[in-house]
């Protein structure tokens, strides 16, 4: 049988910032379960550690958005990241299947205080962009690439689990990928850091026709859309039915958000006009407190 791939002893003293007796003390009163592995050392799982954190009251640091925090410390956190997730490893655990690995990755930077914007931008995306440069070359097949995307998607569930839930209080939004485009992760991305702010979204996923996504956006009324494009087929068509979508949200004053490599190319952008793009998913966080603070 398989070891379990929970947290060590020491691992989670340096989590809570307590000390190793204290971890035991807390596993042999039942507040905290372990489990054990083959050779009888204790194993936490990330779910039941972040439980007994936040049940405890042992204050998570918690930074909303890259704003609060100094630029020293954000390049100290970058380089501190780039340690941690040395995109060589990180990327073999997605490759390799590694779902209860890289979901302790994301559950560890979260308890470490990182903002889940910070986590999809410096850590899922490189990840991805490293399998996607590796399958280019022919370096990994595209069987390895397909369980990389589910690997990554459900250990992103699974963190999205242990999130503190949020108060939904902020409206509606909608979120797809453009038709055409069979790009999933960067819909659930935005679906998750809107949520995280507070807004409950409806994701459609991805290729969505623009003319469906009209008729959505007039039955539900969402606050805004945020429409994503890793690719396009058909430009001239895509653009066409853009115009045409854009006319109608204009009608019903519904602002889009775009985002997606797609939209790095200044060019696509004036044909896609929109009120915002987002370079990153710490954008879109960004983009949902400004449209709620006014
Ligand atoms: C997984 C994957 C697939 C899977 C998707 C499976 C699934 N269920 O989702 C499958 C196998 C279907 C696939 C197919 C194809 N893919 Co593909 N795929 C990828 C891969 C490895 C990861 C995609 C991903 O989810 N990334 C995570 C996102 C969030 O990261 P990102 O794309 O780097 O985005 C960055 C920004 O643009 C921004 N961002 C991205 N999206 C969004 C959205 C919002 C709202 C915001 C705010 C920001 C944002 O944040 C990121 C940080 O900079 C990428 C490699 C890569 N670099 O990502 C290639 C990649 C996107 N694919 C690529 C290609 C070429 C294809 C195919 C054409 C291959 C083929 N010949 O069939 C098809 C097209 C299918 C289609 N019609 O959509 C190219 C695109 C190149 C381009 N645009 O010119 C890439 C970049 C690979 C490469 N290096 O060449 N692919």
């Amino acid at each position: 049988m398989a070891d379990i791939k929970g947290f060590t002893t020491i691992e989670v003293a340096r989590l809570c910032r307590v000390s190793d007796a204290t971890v035991k003390r807390w596993e042999e009163a039942g507040l905290l379960k372990s489990e054990r592995t083959s050779g009888g050392h204790r194993r936490f799982r990330a779910e039941e550690v972040v439980r007994f954190q936040r049940e405890q009251g042992l204050g998570l640091k918690q930074n909303h958005g890259d704003e609060s925090v100094t630029k020293t410390t954000n390049r100290a956190r970058d380089k501190k990241i780039r340690s941690d997730f040395s995109v060589s490893s990180f990327f073999q655990t997605l490759v390799d299947g590694g779902e209860e690995s890289a979901a302790n990755a994301f559950i560890t930077a979260h308890l470490e205080g990182r903002p889940l914007t910070e986590i999809i931008d410096r850590i899922v995306c490189p990840a991805m962009q490293t399998v996607g440069e590796l399958w280019y070359q022919g370096e990994i097949s595209i069987t390895q690439e397909h369980l990389a995307t589910r690997t990554v998607i459900s250990a992103i569930y699974k963190l999205r689990n242990a999130l503190p839930v949020p108060e939904m209080k902020n409206g509606l939004a909608v979120c797809c990928a453009m038709e055409g485009d069979l790009h999933e992760l960067p819909t659930l991305l935005a679906q998750i850091a809107i949520e995280n702010e507070g807004v409950e979204v409806i994701n459609f996923g991805a290729s969505t026709p623009l003319y469906c996504l009209a008729d959505e956006a007039a039955r539900h009324s969402p606050n805004f859309i945020c429409v994503s494009a890793a690719i396009i087929n058909d430009l001239e068509r895509l653009s066409r039915d853009f115009q045409d979508f854009r006319e109608k949200t204009a009608k019903l004053e519904i602002p889009i958000l775009l985002g997606g490599r797609v939209f790095e190319d200044e060019h696509l952008r004036r044909r896609f006009k929109s009120e915002f793009y987002a370079r990153s998913f710490t954008d879109v966080a960004e983009f949902v407190r400004n449209l709620y603070k006014n």
